[in-house]
């Protein structure tokens, strides 16, 4: 009998008499002071709610099982993409279940390694990540940045990769940066924010960024303010120096739109100002790389697709702007420069495949990849003749291949031994139709053999935002959960990257409920197709994704048997009022705004629950440090969930400790949640 029919006693959950006029629409906001977490009152509440939460998990006889499973087949050798920087070699590497992967150098391929960095001397839980790296020109010196318990926050600091010791360095407030040093190797470019106040700083919301260069050995007070705009709060700064050393690229960028500026500051002449080579929010500019004054970039510019265009800064007008390689019916994605030629990775249905052309645009050849998948990779410098690159999907282990960019030929590098036969699994994409016809294509994983009996327990899973798009990846959670029996199916739904700007924008703002009604098709359509039944599946998803699965229950309590929102924006009516939050209008448009307000009420998962329903079993997950999507938002949530709930399913929140958004967190945790999500799972799906 699943203990999930045993009443559960939820926490009290106090109402207060907070309401909101927005527009001339009064809406209550009863569980507001869950806003504040270090209230003693919202302590009390985790601490209840977690309570109730893990004797629910304790009591689920798989659950243990299912840990020592994931624990199992997580412990193998784990690679990270080589690089070179002067004369060395960095990659990471992880033992199998090491808290944090280790940072090496070594002066050679075939050489000893040395260990660099090895977070996990920095703290005895695994809580301190290594979160930012840049190496110096020469390959002497590597700024690196450290966060704490899963935060975005990150402090900065300078090794010496001789000696490996630290140098005086420390950089504080830090957030959204990288580090890109000088080729004299004195210093190194980053942007912060001002201070914030200690008890509020993962609450409180970032505005002015301000671009600096941190000099070598001087205290950051004493770092050089390149560019500031105090008279626009939301822009955003990274800057990058060219590989010639000549020019600093400052991308400029207004919250989470892909829209963005460009501008340049030539590093030759000490009086040289900021100058605006794009200085319209119209279209995405990616710099790759240069040739002297002129400048390479991936835009969307009159291109949904994205294609590779030429600017000479010394004739700058858009007229004399050149097209060196036009929209193609795939979507290109990423663009390196080595062997003085482009290597462009695009993506065909959600698939990666690699195309190489000569630096005027002529076609040279396409690089033959090991199956349907996902490719990362192709660091390096212009006049490198090999790279490395990673392959994954959903049943190939990410394995690193090095390339040799004049023979063509891939050499596998790095292979992972997984215990497990790939062959015992497969994968295939279908095409699904949506509300309104539009095709969407999904990935659907599972062991040979299964029978489309309408009973297989599965677990659907999406994001649908930012532009961000969901490609084929090998998980050992996956893995675990198709041993399971499980079908594992991800649709690539509109507000993703797939096809490009048109099918992100298709999921924004006022066409967001668009990605609800493709996820929600896609239930349909595996339930239709006689891969499971609503009483045995699962949604999940995490961040945009939890407002995904969090926004479909209220939606269709029916149509699921299990939901499983992980740090979601769920609160519609507020994102914008914590940290970066309002950054995310570019996609979900601002609740000040009136038309784009009634568009977010119509869907908030918090405003759209109604009492006395009977939703379906789920488990909300967060944790005390994501300073990016606020626990707030969770905590709402899981208080209106169990107010309106009649059903006997639970409705459980998890809150984790120590963590945060996702990045940076140890294995030891991230085995648990898994642990935890799949014994939910088996216990509320009854299989
Ligand atoms: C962010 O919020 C990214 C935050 N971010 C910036 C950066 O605003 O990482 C920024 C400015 C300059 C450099 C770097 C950054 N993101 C990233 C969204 C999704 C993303 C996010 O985390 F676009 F991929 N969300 C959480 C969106 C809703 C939930």
């Amino acid at each position: 009998m699943p203990s999930s029919s045993k009443a559960i006693v939820y926490p009290f959950s106090c109402q207060v008499d907070q309401v909101d006029d927005y527009h001339g629409t009064k809406v209550a906001d009863p569980y507001r002071w869950l806003e504040d977490p270090d209230s003693e009152e919202t302590k009390a509440w985790v601490e209840a709610q977690n309570q109730v939460t893990f004797s629910y998990l304790s009591e689920i006889p798989a659950r243990e099982q299912i840990k020592q499973r994931v624990t199992q087949l997580w412990n193998y050798e784990k690679f990270g993409i080589p690089f070179r920087s002067g004369n060395r070699y960095f990659y990471f590497k992880n033992d199998g279940l090491q808290n944090q992967s280790v940072f090496y150098t070594l002066n050679s391929l075939d050489a000893e390694p040395r260990v660099l960095l090895d977070p996990n001397t920095l703290s005895e839980d695994g809580t301190i990540a290594l979160s930012g790296l840049s190496i110096s020109e020469d390959g002497n010196l590597m700024a690196y940045g450290l966060s704490t318990s899963g935060s975005d926050w990150i402090e900065w600091k300078v090794r010496d990769v001789e000696t490996g010791e630290d140098l005086s360095d420390h950089l504080k407030w830090v957030k959204f940066s990288g580090a890109s040093w000088t080729h004299d190797n004195q210093g190194f470019f980053y942007s912060r924010y001002s201070e914030p106040k200690e008890e509020t700083k993962l609450e409180d919301l970032n505005y002015y960024q301000k671009l600096y260069y941190h000099q070598l050995g001087k205290p950051q007070s004493e770092d050089i303010l390149i560019y500031e705009r105090p008279d626009q709060k939301e822009w955003g700064f990274n800057g990058g120096v060219t590989e010639d050393g000549r020019y600093l690229i400052i991308n400029v960028r207004l919250g989470t739109d892909p829209k963005n500026l460009i501008f340049y500051k030539d590093l030759q002449d000490p009086d040289a100002t900021v100058i605006e080579l794009v200085s319209e929010f119209e279209a995405n500019y990616s710099f790759i790389d240069n040739d002297g004054s002129v400048f390479w970039f991936r835009t969307d510019l009159n291109a949904p697709r994205s294609r590779l265009i030429a600017i000479d800064i010394n004739q700058p007008e858009r007229d004399n702007w050149q097209e060196v390689i036009p929209q193609a019916a795939e979507t290109l994605r990423a663009v390196g420069v080595l062997n003085n030629q482009f290597i462009i990775n695009y993506l065909k249905d959600a698939q990666s495949s690699l195309k190489i052309f000569n630096l005027d645009g002529s076609w040279v050849r396409e690089v033959e990849l090991p199956g349907i998948g996902s490719v990362g990779g192709f660091n390096g410098k212009r006049y490198d003749t090999e790279t490395f690159y990673s392959f994954t999907s959903f049943t190939t282990p990410t394995t690193i291949y090095r390339y040799n960019m004049v023979s063509g030929e891939s050499q596998i590098f790095r292979q992972p031994q997984v215990d497990f036969n790939p062959d015992d699994y497969q994968t295939k994409q279908i095409f699904y139709s949506s509300k309104d016809g539009t095709q969407v294509p999904m990935f659907i994983t599972h062991k040979q053999g299964l029978k489309l009996d309408g009973n297989n327990p599965t677990y659907l899973y999406g994001y649908g935002g930012f532009n961000i798009s969901l490609t084929p990846n090998f998980s050992i959670s996956s893995l675990v959960w198709m041993e399971m029996g499980g079908v594992l199916a991800v649709p690539n739904l509109r507000g993703g990257g797939e096809y490009g700007e048109k099918w992100h924008q298709a999921g924004t703002k006022l066409n967001k409920q668009n990605v609800f009604d493709d996820f929600i098709a896609a239930a349909e359509w595996l339930i239709a197709s006689g891969y499971t039944k609503s009483e045995k599946l699962a949604i999940g998803g995490g961040s945009n994704g939890g407002l995904l699965v969090a926004a479909c229950m209220s939606q269709r309590p029916d149509l699921f048997g299990a939901v499983l929102p992980a740090v979601g924006v769920i609160d519609m009516l507020r994102f914008h009022k914590f940290t970066i939050g309002w950054a995310w209008c570019s996609d979900y448009g601002s609740p000040d705004n009136p038309e784009e307000f009634k568009a977010l009420y119509a869907y908030s998962p918090l405003h759209n629950l109604k009492t006395d329903t009977a939703y379906p079993a789920t488990m909300i997950t967060t944790a005390d440090h994501d300073d990016r999507v606020v626990p707030a938002h969770s905590f709402k949530f899981a208080a209106r969930l169990q107010a309106a709930h009649t059903g006997e399913q639970p409705v459980l929140i998890r809150i984790e400790t120590k963590a945060g958004h996702g990045a940076g967190k140890p294995t030891t945790k991230i085995i648990e949640e898994i642990s935890d999500r799949w014994a939910f799972l088996v216990q509320v799906l009854d299989f």
